[in-house]
């Protein structure tokens, strides 16, 4: 196992419940810890394990201090697969949804360099909602891990939620991971109470949050890139539900997906824990 076990506790319930998110103990050993940042390296430098072939075709981008961002490293990293595959964080994940199955939606593997005091939007993650992109999932009860591979706050461009923004329910127009304008996305947004909370986390710590909760990132102003492991997990009875807007996900149900199909292929969905 990759992740220490933890037993989500009543409190831990009612703090995700009413938040949309809930910050973990320590759940990634120190080795560990570095075995993902050895990860990080080795799939931004194109060294993948097993025979398989990326997700879609990735390259750094060209300004260096962009933020670098790839879905499903699972699939070419052993590491990376050990982490969001582990049970333990299933069960994690189906206590604080009150769900009796958990499988993995997507993962993605999270790079921002730090711009030594440089100021650019170029790093920033727009507020946004997850379900914005997931629409065609049967259900919003879903639930993103984020794994921090360093200490990690604001001076590092850490991840910030809008308190209780799960109960707005999905916003439309909320699919805006890659707008980097801030105060722009905060003034479209900001229609309720929004109150901004910085992810505190210390190195091995996770960030569970609602696919309704509203987060985003700033700047990283350090001189160190900000690294991190991202599990994106969804009930194990989820499927197909038809609305205009996509996913690539659909393309791993089948060739012509029939709304109601469930994505419950395990060598794509796999799951991680069943009660
Ligand atoms: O890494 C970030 O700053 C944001 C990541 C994110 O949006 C997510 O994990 O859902």
């Amino acid at each position: 196992m990759s992740v220490i076990p933890y037993q989500v506790t009543e409190a831990d319930k009612q703090r995700f419940n009413e938040d949309g998110y809930w910050i973990s103990p320590k759940l990634i050993d120190d080795d560990t810890i570095q075995r993902l940042r050895d990860a990080h390296e080795r799939v931004w430098s194109k060294k993948h394990d097993g025979h398989g072939l990326p997700f879609y075709h990735y390259s750094l981008p060209e300004n260096p201090l962009a933020i670098r961002k790839l879905d499903n490293g699972w699939w070419i990293n052993d590491e990376i697969r050990a982490v969001v595959t582990d049970r333990n964080l299933g069960h994690m994940a189906a206590d604080l949804l009150n769900e009796d199955s958990i499988r993995l939606w997507h993962d993605q593997v999270i790079y921002k360099p730090g711009t030594d005091g440089q100021e650019t939007k170029a790093g920033n993650v727009g507020w946004h909602q997850d379900y914005g992109y997931w629409k065609v999932s049967s259900t919003s009860n879903m639930v993103t891990v984020w794994i921090a591979l360093q200490d990690t706050d604001l001076t590092n461009g850490g991840m910030m939620t809008i308190l209780g923004s799960h109960k707005w329910g999905a916003v439309e127009g909320s699919d805006t991971f890659f707008e980097q304008d801030m105060s722009k996305l905060k003034a479209k947004f900001a229609t309720r109470d929004w109150v901004e909370e910085p992810c505190i986390l210390k190195a091995g710590q996770a960030s569970f949050h609602h696919a309704l909760t509203f987060h985003g990132s700033g700047p990283n102003l350090t001189n160190e890139a900000r690294l991190s492991v991202v599990a994106h997990l969804m009930p194990g009875d989820t499927y197909f539900r038809d609305v205009r807007q996509k996913h690539d996900n659909l393309r791993l149900l089948a060739g012509r997906p029939v709304p109601g199909m469930r994505f419950d292929r395990e060598e794509y969905f796999p799951t991680l824990y069943t009660r």
